[in-house]
């Protein structure tokens, strides 16, 4: 396709840029972190979402490239932002992982080396990976996770509860926290069925001392909810969709 025949220039050209989605401490209104969401700004086209090349980068397998990029930008971009922070409260960043990324055997090494160029402390990098990263459950996809971990570095289960097998991971692998995928999010309201099973997943990551964090809160209804189940993170549109990094940047300036 033609996408598929630019993804690799558009990357030595800086097409692609950095978006930042606040993820929110239900409570206090407090901003915890932020996930970055990584968008292409197409010369032609306009501002490209992930889903429309993400797995063209995959195919490809210039996901490579492009994931060490995304990570180098957001961490280097928070680590700018802790250097205006006061004080010990400091976001966080999330940084999602495909399978592809995930499945290549330097990616440990790179983590390694982002996060000594960036100087970002790496208790404030959050890896959000799907199922489809650690589908696998073998001891060799075990011990990469522990050596993430080992870095200093969390890792997260995005899109819970989409996935087909999700109790079996949450066993195998130690994982950090969970994201309580939009879906159960936007039928709390109206779902007796889906609070019960959002009410248990919450329960469960718990008492297995993982954080959860819920996505696509659209109303105040949801957040309600969710902090009467127990969960105390959330990102969505009622917060802020995804930020420009001046607009993070602003956004976290007003908070101080
Ligand atoms: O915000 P949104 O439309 O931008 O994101 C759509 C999907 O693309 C999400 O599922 C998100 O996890 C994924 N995504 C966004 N940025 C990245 C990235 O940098 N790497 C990978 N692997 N996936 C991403
Ligand atoms: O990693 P992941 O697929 O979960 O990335 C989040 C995706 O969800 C991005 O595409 C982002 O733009 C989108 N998103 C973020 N907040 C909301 C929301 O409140 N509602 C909906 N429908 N989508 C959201
Ligand atoms: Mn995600
Ligand atoms: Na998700």
């Amino acid at each position: 396709s033609q996408l598929e025949a630019q993804l690799p220039l558009a990357l030595k050209q800086d097409e692609f840029e950095v978006f930042y989605q606040p993820i929110i401490n239900l409570k206090s209104g407090v901003v915890k972190g932020f996930e970055a969401l990584v968008r292409w700004n197409h010369p032609q086209l306009g501002r490209l979402s992930p889903d429309q090349f993400i797995p063209i980068a995959e195919e490809t397998g210039l996901i490579q490239a492009l994931g060490e990029w995304v990570l180098q930008t957001a961490c280097a971009q928070m680590s700018a932002w802790h250097g205006m922070v006061p004080g010990p409260a400091k976001p966080s960043i999330n940084v999602n992982l495909s399978a592809r990324q995930f499945a290549q055997p330097h990616l440990l090494k790179s983590i390694q080396n982002i996060l000594h160029r960036s100087q970002l402390d790496p208790a404030y990098l959050n890896l959000e990976l799907t199922e489809s990263c650690i589908f696998n459950r073998d001891q060799e996809t075990l011990r990469l996770v522990q050596q993430l971990q080992e870095l200093g570095a969390y890792i997260y289960l995005d899109d819970f509860g989409v996935g087909y097998s999700s109790l079996q991971y949450l066993n195998f692998f130690p994982l950090n926290g969970l994201k309580i995928d939009r879906s159960f999010t936007q039928k709390l309201n109206c779902h007796a069925q889906t609070q019960a099973i959002v009410r248990s997943v919450i329960s469960m990551a718990q008492a297995l001392q993982m954080e959860i964090v819920a996505e696509g809160i659209e109303n105040y209804q949801q957040t309600h909810c969710l902090s009467t189940l127990n969960c105390c993170f959330g990102q969505g549109f009622l917060y802020a969709p995804p930020l420009s990094g001046a607009d993070a940047a602003n956004l976290l300036t007003q908070q101080l």
